[in-house]
Parts: C-alpha cells; structure tokens; sequence
C-alpha cells in the first residue's frame, strides 16, 4: 500500500478486491448502463452484495457515461454503492472527458451524502479497454482536483486487481507533492 497526505485528505492505493474493503464507507461500481451484475468489479460487488442491489439498481437504470448512480451496499461492509458507467475506450468519447466525469460525481454524490471514504477501482480499464496508465492519470489528477472542495470526503482509496497497475499507480503517487 502506498498512502499519501495531500490538502488534509488522505489518498491510497493498494492491490486488492473492491469488494472487500470494510473500513471505506463507499465502494465505487465499474457498472453497465443497465446497473446489472455483469463481470470484473461489477461481478464481484454484485455477487457479495446479493440480489437486493440489482433490486435497488433497477429503476435507477440506465445510466449515461459519465454519470454515477448511488445505492446501499446491502450485503457488502459498507455503507453504500456508487455506480459509475465509464466510457468505452474509443467509442465513448471524448474518453478522457467522461472517465474524469465519473470520478468528479463519484466525489460529489460521496460528498451529497455525509461519506468520509471512498475505494475506486480502475474504471474502464478492464472490458472497456481504457489503457491503464492514461486511465491512472485521470483518476489521480480528478480526485485531486476536486479534494480540497470537498468537507465530508477525506478519505480515497484506489483499489488495483493487478500489481502491474499497482506499480503504475505507486509510480505516478510519487509525483504528486503536496
Ligand atoms: N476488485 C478490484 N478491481 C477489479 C476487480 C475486483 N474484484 N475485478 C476486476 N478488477 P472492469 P470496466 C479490475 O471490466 O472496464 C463489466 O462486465 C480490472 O482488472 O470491471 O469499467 C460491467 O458489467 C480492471 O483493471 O470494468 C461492464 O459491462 C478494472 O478493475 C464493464 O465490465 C475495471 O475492469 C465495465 O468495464
């Protein structure tokens, strides 16, 4: 894990599953447009969670890219689920626009409802294609823009299956000052 103060928050990234981080009061979906189970991150939050998300999901979808969505977490440790539909690399564009988009209103609904802790994953780098590295700098660089906006949110924590985006995301912390 590597760990990071910046502006009073405090930013993470370690390798791991987003399903299991009970200490992070929102864990943030790679969803589908239509909020459903699916695989990757929305494979595994769905199936910890049990059926009740897709219940909650349903007159919620479908969803926009850019655009989040927030739940409870049922099942899961925690106490809610943000749903995010990032861009299909190449298809949903601009990509870089709508891949900061999900992140920014990740934030801002984590922010609408009191949450002190949000755990990301790598939002559409897996079945959407986005490469990892470019998809790394967004997601860094959007949290910490808008940290020091938020009051509640002081907490984000980036969640990396692999250690190769691990070690990107390591690397790309040690550039940060502040
Ligand atoms: N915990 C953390 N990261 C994970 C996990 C996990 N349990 N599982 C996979 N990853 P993806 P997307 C990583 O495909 O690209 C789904 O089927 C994975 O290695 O989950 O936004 C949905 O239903 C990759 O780096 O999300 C959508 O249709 C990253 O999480 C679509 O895929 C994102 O991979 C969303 O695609």
């Amino acid at each position: 894990m590597t760990k990071k103060k910046f502006q009073g928050a405090t930013l993470e990234c370690v390798q791991g599953d987003i399903a299991n981080q009970p200490d992070m009061d929102a864990v943030v979906n790679a969803a589908n447009a239509r909020l459903l189970m699916g695989g990757g991150v929305a494979g595994a939050i769905h199936r910890a969670a049990g059926p009740g998300l897709e219940e909650e999901c349903r007159p919620l979808a479908p969803i926009d890219p850019g655009q989040a969505v927030i739940t409870g977490a049922h099942n899961l440790p925690n106490r809610h689920v943000i749903h995010c539909l990032g861009p299909v690399y190449g298809r949903d564009n601009p990509s870089d626009q709508l891949l900061a988009e999900c992140y920014r209103n990740a934030l801002q609904l984590a922010e609408q409802n009191g949450l002190q802790s949000v755990a990301f994953p790598a939002l559409s780098t897996g079945a959407f294609g986005y490469p990892p590295e470019p998809a790394a700098r967004i997601a860094i660089n959007t949290v910490i823009e808008h940290l020091p906006g938020l009051k509640s949110v002081t907490h984000v924590r980036f969640v990396l299956f692999s250690s190769s985006d691990q070690q990107i995301y390591e690397t790309l912390f040690d550039e940060i000052s502040g």
